[in-house]
């Protein structure tokens, strides 16, 4: 028996390679931890910002709690069975009226793992509309291996190598739109991209990329795992991540900058260029 995705749901992500909308919390909840985001970036401009985004459920308490949310969780075990880690999460801001966007991509492309069969969970901390600049998935993409990506380094592209897959065939491309407080979810194989937000507010989703069942390895870099449910991986580099017990708790501060590190030394593996996210 599922515990939070319907039989129809976990059908369609896995024949699509994505599903939504899935009710997380409130529209008030998620916009209050939109607000919380707002209030960090004026209280820690130095650890939360625009290039400083990766990783940031373990510096504040209020993002851990999303990582550990019992819908999210509930839908992972779902997907994925009961024994999961999160190997990363990014939070994806754009601007109002800013140029901002994600080219067509797979994320497990540079993820350095030893099967793509993971899924990502996007949370619409605002709302996430067409206008916006919500996510497009080109739906069943998924059932094909990783696809050549080109690394632009476009100075407006928010991915890290500014990555693009070329002529995607786009006219079957579903607008993942969001109301606050809704998620979506993706397999890691899945192409996707977001154009910009022409609206006037901005639009942020708490990317939580990815969460992971065992049979899943780290093939590239050292294994840094934030435990979730069931069963504790054994296979971590040294250090297991801990949660944070308040916001900016030096201990988990001081391991996401671990964590960041070698999550940027995966990502720019073999990349004569490397930006700071
Ligand atoms: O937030 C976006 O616009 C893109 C996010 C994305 O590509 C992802 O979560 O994998």
């Amino acid at each position: 028996m599922p515990k939070v995705l319907t039989k129809q749901q976990i059908k369609s992500y896995r024949e699509e390679g994505f599903v939504f909308p899935i009710r997380v919390m409130s529209e008030d909840e998620a916009l209050s931890i939109a607000q919380k985001i707002e209030n960090a970036e004026s209280l820690y401009p130095e650890e939360i910002h625009s290039e400083s985004r990766n990783n940031l459920h373990l510096s504040f308490r209020f993002l851990d709690d999303l990582a550990h949310n019992d819908v999210v969780v509930g839908a992972m075990e779902d997907l994925l069975g009961p024994d999961i880690a999160l190997w990363a999460s990014v939070l994806f801001s754009k601007g109002p009226s800013s140029g901002h966007y994600v080219s067509w991509h797979q994320d497990a492309t540079y993820m350095g793992m030893n099967s793509n069969d993971f899924a990502t969970p996007w949370i619409a901390l605002t709302a996430s509309t067409i206008e916006m600049g919500c996510m497009s998935m080109i739906p069943r993409s998924h059932k094909q291996e990783i696809l050549y990506h080109n690394d632009t380094f476009d100075n407006d592209n928010i991915l890290t190598r500014g990555q693009e897959i070329k002529d995607v065939d786009d006219s079957n491309a579903i607008d993942v739109i969001l109301k606050p407080g809704e998620m979506s979810i993706h397999c890691g194989t899945v192409i996707h991209g977001s154009r910009p937000n022409q609206g006037k507010h901005r639009r942020v989703g708490f990317a939580l990329q990815s969460y992971m069942p065992p049979s899943i390895k780290q093939t590239l870099g050292d294994n840094i795992w934030t435990h979730i449910s069931g069963e504790i991986r054994q296979d971590h580099k040294g250090v297991t991540l801990q949660r944070p017990r308040y916001d900016m708790d030096p201990v988990t501060v001081s391991q996401r900058k671990m964590a960041d590190k070698n999550l940027s030394n995966i990502l720019y593996n073999g990349s004569k260029v490397k930006r700071k996210y």
